[in-house]
């Protein structure tokens, strides 16, 4: 993993993604709705292409030379994917549809199985409703019960009600890694040990950190961390769930059917090695292979320079937001935050302002970013989110508060 610092040569790096050139009426596309899906670069998509061109076969079937080529390709790719955030290698990694599924499959394989009256879920406040709602459904199916870590008025959540709530009737604590809609970056590895401290579970949602950061499943020491392609320069329709292998181990399959099985009678059947155990039917396999090609390219330009780019673009969007009075940013404060801000315009609903930011091209997300619960603590129906990549550049962010202007002077 690459921890050089060097600022990123963004005018270069556009040059790989065609779909920034984009014009709307002769205004050029500003392109801040990264949280919920990051553009591809031609490296990710030509690998697609270079798939179907050349060597597409279904995976672990066929001995053809096509099937074989997919096959070591597709495999491989597990192996990038694995490396990219610390893990020994496939056995720790499975391919899902993203960071939503691979929670669901540890909700259904470990937690329908494990959890009791009695047993407790901590998640926190922040959590987006991949994990909330997963979580709360499983809890009601099993009788456990969900807590929640509350947030500060400052965005940060509180480690001491964390110490408080985790406890020895605790069986998984699961927090998102970087906020996606406060941008917090939560303390996971203090969280992970508190969760250990009393025999838990440690999942990190990750779909907001692996992106634009380092993170390292082991400095972490996370049981279980899950991510998505799409948010990283991938394709959609493939994420990753990390999992320690013992734990993977013990865990029986989410989902039965070919490829998964190693040995099948009319009785009963024994399940393949991991990851496939975990990974029934026919994969992904263009997508996981991009998936790996995603992972150099960030690599390549190394995630400590993205993380630095980003939190730069943050903090100079959260102070030019700021200098207006009715402009409310949530969150941590600017010079400690993931590379997003979401926040509101006085008397001015999110979904209006997000249709004025439009005309002048500049694509932001409003609404309550899938974190419904987060939003009533925050005293807020929705908010609009500009969320920032290793693309964005300063003049963009002054795009974004000139539009944001605007907007107040229509309202005004
Ligand atoms: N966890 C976090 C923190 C997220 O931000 C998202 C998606 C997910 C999980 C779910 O990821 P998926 O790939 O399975 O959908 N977040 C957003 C967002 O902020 N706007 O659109 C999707």
């Amino acid at each position: 993993m690459s921890q050089q610092t060097e600022p990123l040569d963004v005018e270069g790096l556009r040059e790989d993604f065609p779909i920034l050139q984009r014009e709307f009426d002769g205004t050029q596309l500003v392109y801040l709705d990264n949280a919920a899906t990051t553009q591809s670069p031609r490296q990710v998509v030509e690998t697609i292409t270079d798939y179907y061109y050349e060597y597409n076969a279904n995976v672990h079937r066929g001995i053809h030379q096509l099937s074989q080529e997919a096959s070591v390709a597709y495999e491989d790719a597990h192996d990038r994917v694995a490396e990219f955030v610390g893990a020994d290698g496939r056995e720790e990694l499975v391919f899902t549809k993203g960071t939503t599924e691979s929670m669901n499959l540890v909700a259904y394989a470990w937690g329908l199985e494990e959890l009791g009256p009695g047993d407790e879920v901590v998640l926190t406040e922040m959590e987006h409703h991949s994990s909330l709602v997963t979580w709360q459904q499983i809890c009601k199916r099993t009788g456990a019960e969900c807590k929640y870590i509350p947030i500060t008025d400052d965005g940060y959540l509180d480690m001491e009600a964390a110490e408080d709530m985790i406890t020895d009737d605790t069986e998984m604590v699961s927090a998102v890694h970087v906020s996606n809609t406060l941008g917090t970056v939560n303390p996971v590895s203090d969280l992970a040990d508190l969760a250990h401290d009393h025999d838990a579970y440690m999942f990190v949602d990750a779909a907001q950190s692996v992106p634009n950061r380092p993170v390292d499943v082991k400095e972490i020491d996370a049981d279980f961390l899950a991510f998505s392609g799409h948010k990283m320069c991938g394709p959609t329709g493939i994420g990753a769930l990390y999992g320690k292998e013992h734990i993977l181990e013990e865990m029986e399959p989410y989902l039965y059917g070919g490829e998964m099985i190693l040995k099948v009678t009319y009785e009963d059947a024994t399940w393949n090695e991991l990851p496939w155990k975990y990974e029934a039917g026919t994969p992904p396999i263009s997508q996981g292979i991009a998936f790996a090609e995603a992972c150099d390219y960030l690599d390549e330009i190394g995630l400590e320079n993205i993380r630095r780019h980003e939190a730069e673009l943050a903090e100079y969007a959260y102070e030019q937001l700021t200098q207006y009075d009715d402009v409310e940013v949530y969150g941590p404060p600017a010079d400690d935050r993931g590379g997003l801000v979401a926040f509101n315009l006085e008397d001015v609903h999110a979904h209006d302002l997000s249709s004025i930011l439009n005309d002048s091209a500049v694509a932001i997300r409003a609404g309550d970013h899938c974190t419904q619960p987060l939003h009533d603590v925050l005293g807020a129906t929705a908010s609009a989110r500009a969320s920032f990549y290793l693309y964005n550049t300063k003049d963009e962010v002054d795009r974004l508060v000139e539009a944001v202007d605007d907007a107040r002077q229509l309202f005004a």
